[in-house]
């Protein structure tokens, strides 16, 4: 049997920051979202000792089997490989997609951040992307570096130029989610309205009923 690479035919996909998770680490936030339901987790710490980067993403690869989702390393296909990741996730500024799909091979998940309608269109002539980032959709707080919001228009263009499934992000909080839907778009990426939240299992529910609701329309 062959399996088509991919991301899981799910709904939201959750980004790590413990900056932004109200004093949770990381891996109690995997766990709380993996009990919710959640099936994609992106590890993204950009500036924590790699050595404790790679403690964390093991452990939280070993929840993610467990709870049968995929685990996708942000930024560096050493960590990604070295943490038995499922996928990788590179922007515009890391290595090229050429170059990172040849590091990790054939079977990982490479996603690829794009913020612009030209940037979408060079995505759209690579063979080794499995999926577009595309954001930031609104202002957000969270990346600093953020290029500028690129709004439904940026999603709109990605979601009609790209053949591949598009992970809209940045700045989605959960009163963007049924708005997103219906636009078409199926993977929401979100920081700090899903990570930073009291009640993360709470939280899971509400985007889920929106997209719900949003679908039945
Ligand atoms: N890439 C584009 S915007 C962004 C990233 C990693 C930050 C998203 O965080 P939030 O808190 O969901 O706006
Ligand atoms: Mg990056």
């Amino acid at each position: 049997m062959t399996t088509r690479r991919g991301l899981p035919d799910t709904d939201i996909y959750a980004v790590l920051s413990r900056a932004h998770s109200s004093g949770r680490g990381n891996v109690e936030t995997a766990r709380l979202l993996l009990e919710a339901g959640v099936k994609i987790i992106q590890y993204r710490e950009k500036d924590f000792p790699l050595r404790q980067r790679h403690e964390e993403c093991l452990a939280i690869r070993n929840l993610c089997r467990r709870y049968d989702a995929c685990f996708i390393v942000n930024d560096d296909a050493q960590l990604a490989l070295a943490a038995g990741a499922d996928g990788l996730h590179i922007g515009q500024e890391d290595l090229p997609p050429e170059a990172a799909r040849q590091l990790i091979g054939g079977e990982m998940i490479l996603g690829y951040s794009v913020t612009t309608p030209e940037e979408i269109d060079r995505a759209a002539a690579l063979e080794g992307v499995d999926y577009l980032g595309a954001g930031p959709v609104y202002p957000t707080g969270t990346k600093p570096d953020a290029a500028a919001p690129g709004g439904l228009e940026l999603l709109d263009y990605a979601l009609s130029h790209s053949r591949l499934p598009v992970v809209a992000i940045g700045g989605i909080k959960l009163e963007h989610v049924a708005e997103l839907t219906r636009r078409g778009v199926r993977y929401m990426a979100m920081i700090s309205a899903l990570v930073g939240v009291a009640d993360i299992g709470a939280r899971v529910a509400d985007i889920r009923a929106a997209i719900a609701a949003a679908l039945a329309v």
